[in-house]
């Protein structure tokens, strides 16, 4: 059955090809490319290069929701991305954008200003952020996170890590369905290191298939991230943990996953094809050895 994820006048079928989602952090602080894409022409030119690599949508984000990080006014979050979103729009309107944001006032902006898909790592923490998005029709991601980016790593302890992450998307989905959000709008994100230990990840990381089940697509945020230096031993910077991204790609396809936010697109774009082959040929042979 082909999965579809209705993101406006857009609609993305992820079940036989991956998604490539680019990062595009229009931040002072982001814990990888903090500062790099803060002046508007930059980050313009960043979402051209990520588009030229294989991209299938951006992300623009203007808040770090590192852990401890502080939440950005909205007023400031919007100034920072409407330059860019603006050129986007001029240059290529066809191009799929995302907003990574919790603010209900800035996803509104947004959408208005042609983005076609709302990242809330909050999951409608936000009492008006399911309107914002139903009103449009507009995609909508529901991550996982334990309390707050400020507090989500005071503690990290799980009986059952995958099972708890999937009853907090299940009543997340139902809030957004309840606020008139279409299920076809909808993808998950188990919020890779939002409230997790190292072991924490992976064990999400290694069991998508469960979340895969709700029948949503699942989107993996892995890129760069801690908990890949504290199993490979890589040190500091971020950048340093490409290879290890690149296998946390092909693990989450391979699994079921079909939408991979990342920093390093034209490599995780043939990760992704490698991975969705695989994961092809592993059902195949399983439906082969199925017939009577
Ligand atoms: N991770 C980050 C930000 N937004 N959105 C989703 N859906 N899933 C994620 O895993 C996710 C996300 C954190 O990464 P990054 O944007 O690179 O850093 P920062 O939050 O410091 O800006």
């Amino acid at each position: 059955m082909p999965v579809i994820w209705r993101c406006r006048d857009v609609a993305l079928d992820v079940s036989t090809r991956a998604q490539v989602m680019g990062i595009v952090n229009v931040t002072p602080d982001s814990f990888s490319d903090g500062g790099r894409y803060l002046d508007p022409d930059l980050a313009i030119a960043r979402c051209h290069e990520l588009l030229a690599e294989g991209a299938d949508i951006l992300d623009l984000g203007a808040e770090s929701t590192r852990p401890g990080s502080q939440p950005v006014p909205a007023a400031e979050q919007w100034r920072r991305v409407e330059p860019v979103l603006a050129a986007l729009q001029r240059a290529r309107p066809e191009v799929v954008v995302s907003i990574d944001t919790r603010s209900a006032e800035v996803a509104a902006r947004a959408l208005a200003a042609g983005a076609r898909i709302v990242n809330d790592v909050s999951a409608l923490a936000d009492p008006e952020m399911g309107a914002v998005v139903a009103r449009d029709g507009a995609g909508l991601v529901l991550m996982h996170m334990r309390g707050t980016p400020e507090t989500m790593q005071q503690d990290t302890a799980y009986a059952d890590v995958a099972a708890e992450v999937a009853g907090f998307l299940e009543a997340r989905r139902a809030r957004a369905r309840a606020a008139g959000v279409a299920d076809e709008c909808i993808a998950f994100d188990p919020g890779i290191g939002f409230g997790k230990s190292a072991a924490g990840s992976l064990a999400l990381l290694a069991r998508i298939s469960e979340l895969v089940a709700l029948g949503r697509p699942v989107l993996v945020g892995a890129s760069r991230k801690s908990f890949l230096a504290r199993l490979t031993g890589d040190a500091d910077p971020p950048a340093g943990r490409v290879p290890a991204s690149l296998a946390a790609a092909a693990i989450a396809v391979f699994e079921g996953a079909t939408v991979l936010r990342v920093h390093d697109v034209a490599a995780t774009v043939r990760v992704a094809r490698l991975a969705e082959a695989a994961r092809a040929a592993k059902r195949a042979g399983a439906a082969a050895r199925s017939l009577p």
